[in-house]
């Protein structure tokens, strides 16, 4: 820019000459000063190069410095708040997923990618309480308080349970106040009120009621039923029953969802193998399949496609046919196709391995490992390696039942990068609408 400058100066200089009558320089000093002109052009061009050439070195030296820093991985990523970090791996290439903990949901990316640059790919996530108030689950008034993972309602008068649902057994009170009530219980509250038996001792009156009664509080001349589900609703480990309560004059009982049985402890509740009892109305051609809660019938078909036939070689499975030596895309088609079938109840935990898939006898030098579906089972499983010669699928989500969930499997054996045989694995779930 110097010299530039210095050019604009000299031309002017030229100018003024001219304008007070003067001559113009003589050709000699013209030619002089182009020189120095050109000398000082020169000049600036080198410093100019050196310049360029100093900051090129920094930003290599920099590079160098990042690169080593790294160790050629991107920088270990910590998971947020309230969540899990699936996968170790930082080379690039590799990705991580993150799992909220129970009660929390994931806001943005659910899996980051370690990118070539050593960077990870997107934003990192963040886990956000779930809001359990958000359906407004308190009845009757009540006011809910969201708590982690769950929630708590504060009851109005007159009302109780886990969500308000049960009016309080005032009602009991106040009506065997009456003469009606008393007179004849059995019309009005069936056997939920009893006539206390009292004995005077010693000038004092002594009330005790049957087992599963108590003194209803007002009059000791009667006793009212205890409402045992009602008093032992609370909390997951202190309940009476697994699924429901039912209260009965002087006890209670336990009552299971149809497909299930109540154990014999009376509490929990046992699903029902209807493929074991023959309680289905599965064809001969089908397979049953118990699942909890209820049993499905399957039939596998075996895939009619246009380049490849195949032969189903055991219930579950197809294996192709030998290709005929002019069709070449018959190769390409997969080798085998398996079918599996598994039961699992409602918000299973994850993560878990629900399967595995290995190469008895590899030919190849490598094996790989992918999931092929799309949709709602790329967010609920991911395909991994646990060893050399085996894949495994992985639940990462848990799933809220009454669903079905089918994932494919692929297993690919190649030598030397060239495709030898595929396998597919088509892992159907079926997930119950309860979690026991
Ligand atoms: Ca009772
Ligand atoms: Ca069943």
């Amino acid at each position: 820019m110097i010299w530039m400058h210095a050019i604009i100066v000299f031309l002017c200089l030229c100018s003024i000459h001219t304008a007070f009558g003067q001559d113009c320089p003589s050709r000699q000093e013209m030619q002089s000063s182009l020189k120095q002109v050109q000398k000082l052009v020169s000049a600036h061009e080198a410093a100019y190069l050196q310049s360029l050439r100093t900051l090129r070195k920094k930003l290599n030296l920099l590079q160098s410095t990042a690169a080593k820093a790294n160790n050629g991985t991107c920088l270990k990523l910590d998971a947020p708040a309230n969540s899990r970090k699936l996968g170790r791996a930082q080379t690039p290439g590799h990705e991580v997923h993150f799992i909220c903990d129970p009660g929390y949901e994931l806001v943005g990316a659910e899996s980051r990618v370690c990118l070539e640059s050593l960077t990870w790919s997107g934003q990192q996530p963040t886990c956000r309480d779930i809001n359990e108030c958000a359906s407004s689950p308190c009845l009757n008034g009540g006011t809910c308080v969201d708590e982690v993972n769950r929630f708590s309602c504060m009851c109005p008068k007159g009302w109780a349970g886990a969500t308000c649902q049960s009016p309080v057994p005032t009602a009991f009170v106040t009506m065997t106040n009456t003469s009606a009530a008393l007179s004849a219980p059995s019309v009005t509250l069936g056997s939920f009120v009893r006539p206390s038996r009292c004995t005077q001792v010693q000038g004092t009156t002594h009330c005790t009621c049957d087992p599963g009664y108590t003194i209803s509080g007002r009059d000791s001349t009667t006793c009212i039923d205890i409402d045992e589900c009602e008093l032992f609703h609370m909390g997951q480990a202190g309940r009476l029953c697994l699924h429901s309560c039912v209260n009965t004059p002087g006890g209670y009982r336990c009552s299971c969802p149809s497909g299930y049985n109540v154990t014999r402890d009376g509490r929990n509740c046992k699903d029902i193998d209807e493929c074991a009892t023959r309680l289905t109305n599965c064809t001969r051609d089908q397979m049953c399949i118990n699942t909890y809660g209820g049993f499905q019938c399957v039939r596998v078909d075996c895939p009619r496609i246009r380049n490849a036939t195949y032969s189903q070689t055991s219930p579950l499975r197809c294996e192709r046919n030998p290709c005929s030596v002019d069709n070449k895309l018959c190769p390409q088609a997969p080798n085998s196709i398996s079918h599996h079938y598994l039961s699992v109840v409602s918000n299973l935990s994850a993560p878990r391995t629900m399967f595995r898939v290995s190469a008895l006898r590899p030919m190849g030098d490598t094996l790989r490992f992918s999931l092929l579906s799309r949709g709602q089972a790329r967010r609920h499983f991911i395909v991994q390696r646990s060893d050399r010669q085996t894949g495994q699928l992985v639940l990462v989500r848990p799933v809220q039942g009454p669903a079905v969930l089918e994932a494919e499997v692929e297993m690919s054996e190649l030598d030397k990068r060239v495709l030898l045989a595929r396998y597919i694995t088509k892992v159907t779930m079926f997930i119950s609408q309860y979690e026991f």
